[in-house]
């Protein structure tokens, strides 16, 4: 399994003191809930070890944990661990120059090589799956708390166990981390999925004022007065693409939100069977075959990526 990497990865674990545990910029649950479980069963695990998780908290994912400061280490003696994200240019906090030696363990493709070891499972729904692969195959210790966060990263990646990566391992895994740690999911569930009214009166905005073309391509051009008429911030549209799986007349469809604060366009892209993250590539992108992002500086390269996701669903016909 892993062509026994994993075991490599804990050979590493156990060499160095000082470990600090990064993910990908606009962090998603899956990527918070991956590095905080690491972190929490390193610690748990190896007393003695100094763990950080580093990036910009987001307070919506509170719930999850708590990201570390990092002032005095020694960066040069110490292992850098990056999860959920496949290039360093995403990584949020950590550079990899500035340390000893790095560890990517992520589910994204990734055609060259980025860390001292990477080990990518493409077809696992999650990184938290990948985790819970390598606790439960290497026997390693984990409480209640990391089982938890484990499950919320896989449950919240694979949307539900609806998306195409949810395999019978993915439930395999969830149903053992269930069993064994007797979690709660109703409290899982809330955590996740609670929200305001107001944003499923956005969702309903955009549903009503989404373009769609002849070709099955859905989009919309979120702007400051929406946000503000509907009392949301700019990243809230991300967190909904996955609502609009499943609408018989969508093949793709592409929320560009503009955030103010960055100056930037932040587009979330998801398909149906229509293959998008090449497209994303060639416009400051990227991400799965039917799950992708880009950042993009222009209202006219926002309308470039969308004409070109238009001619992928139209050639895809
Ligand atoms: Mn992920």
């Amino acid at each position: 399994m892993f062509n026994n990497l994993d075991k490599q990865i804990i050979k590493k674990i156990k060499e160095y003191k000082t470990i600090v545990i990064a993910r990908h910029i606009g962090p998603d649950p899956d990527a918070i809930a991956s590095q905080i479980a690491l972190r929490d069963i390193i610690r748990l695990n190896f007393e003695d070890k100094e763990v950080y998780a580093v990036g910009i908290g987001v307070s919506k994912f509170k719930f999850i944990g708590t990201m570390d400061k990092i002032d005095n280490i020694n960066k040069e003696e110490a292992l850098l661990i990056i999860l959920d994200v496949p290039e360093f240019v995403r990584v949020d906090g950590a550079k990899r120059d500035e340390y000893a030696y790095t560890i990517k363990i992520d589910h994204h493709p990734c055609s060259h090589p980025e860390c001292d070891i990477d080990l990518i499972d493409e077809s696992a729904c999650s990184t938290c799956q990948i985790l819970s692969q390598i606790v439960f195959n290497n026997e390693i210790t984990i409480d209640k708390a990391s089982a938890e966060k484990l499950f919320t990263g896989i449950v919240s990646d694979s949307d539900r166990f609806l998306l195409s990566y949810t395999t019978p391992l993915t439930f395999d895994i969830a149903s053992r981390l269930l069993d064994i740690y007797n979690l709660d999911l109703s409290k899982i569930y809330d955590n996740l999925y609670a929200r305001p009214l107001s944003e499923r009166k956005f969702e309903s905005f955009i549903i009503n004022n989404l373009t769609i073309t002849e070709n099955g391509f859905g989009y919309i051009k979120l702007t400051n007065e929406d946000y503000k008429k509907y009392d949301v911030d700019s990243n809230t549209a991300s967190n909904m693409i996955n609502d609009f799986n499943h609408i018989n007349e969508l093949k793709c469809w592409a929320f560009s939100s503009y955030d103010e604060k960055n100056k930037i366009y932040r587009i979330n892209i998801r398909s149906n069977g229509v293959i998008i993250n090449d497209v994303a590539q060639q416009y400051n992108g990227g991400g799965h075959k039917f799950a992708s992002g880009a950042r993009l500086t222009t209202p006219e390269e926002v309308d470039e990526l969308f004409k070109a996701l238009d001619k992928r669903c139209e050639e895809s016909k």
